[in-house]
């Protein structure tokens, strides 16, 4: 058994003010610390009156991640998660004609990315009618990335059916990125990550929409999406 008195504890200094101690056993010494807020830290040591020079040392806030499972299963207009908001802010009922909105589902492990409770949006016309999906998603803070994983269905081929898009907003409803439904179809790993932002900006928010043809004639036109795992950097 190691015997610690004053003179083998090492005091740990932040900016020359005393954050806490580490035990120095046969020369050696470590500091661990669970509950430092984000941001910059200069850190030195003393031991006996001396002091070590400086070392600085950057605490980054853990990534915020949501896969969605505690979700209820059902549609809804409206929830809240621990990170987000999600909202359907045009849409309509979903009926035999078809309709639009939005629910979370359990899609189990059938597609690629996805796992458990998801959400889903919808956008179907059975019928002639063009019908229209806007769902927007608020962040509590705003992150400088974001991924989550998709899964695309869609019936009708691009640029003759479905128009749908993505747009990401940074703090004031500032544009910040337009993507083109199409463009993500593409991605890997059926996994959208959100990162090549203006310099400095943050995304704060962002907005779904999707249109089921412009074809007045086209009958059974259908743009799906599923969205599972976010993960928020901020
Ligand atoms: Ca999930």
């Amino acid at each position: 058994m190691t015997s610690i008195n004053e003179e083998e504890r090492l005091e740990i200094l932040n900016s020359g003010q005393h954050l806490g101690w580490a035990n120095v056993v046969d020369g050696r010494w470590s500091y661990t610390h669970a509950d430092l807020a984000p941001g910059l830290y200069y850190l030195s040591g003393r031991y006996k009156g001396k002091v070590s020079t400086t070392w600085t040392v950057n605490v980054k806030e853990a990534p915020g991640q949501d896969n969605l499972d505690g979700a209820t299963s059902g549609y809804f207009q409206r929830d809240e998660r621990p990170y987000f908001s999600v909202e359907e802010t045009r849409g309509s009922a979903i009926g035999t004609g078809g309709g639009a909105g939005i629910k979370y589902e359990d899609m189990g492990s059938a597609y690629p990315g996805i796992r458990g409770n998801v959400l889903y949006l919808t956008c179907v016309s059975r019928d002639t009618l063009r019908r229209q999906l806007t769902v927007e998603v608020g962040f509590y803070k705003a992150y400088s990335a974001i991924s989550f994983s998709c899964y695309i269905f869609r019936k009708v081929a691009p640029g003759a059916g479905p128009e749908s898009s993505l747009n990401l907003f940074g703090e004031g409803g500032t544009p910040l990125r337009y993507i083109n439904m199409m463009d993500y179809e593409a991605e890997t790993h059926h996994t959208l990550v959100l990162s090549d932002l203006p310099r400095g900006r943050k995304i704060k928010s962002m907005r779904f929409d999707i249109v089921t043809g412009n074809d007045p004639l086209a009958q059974y036109r259908y743009d799906e999406l599923l969205l599972d795992n976010f993960v928020l950097t901020p």
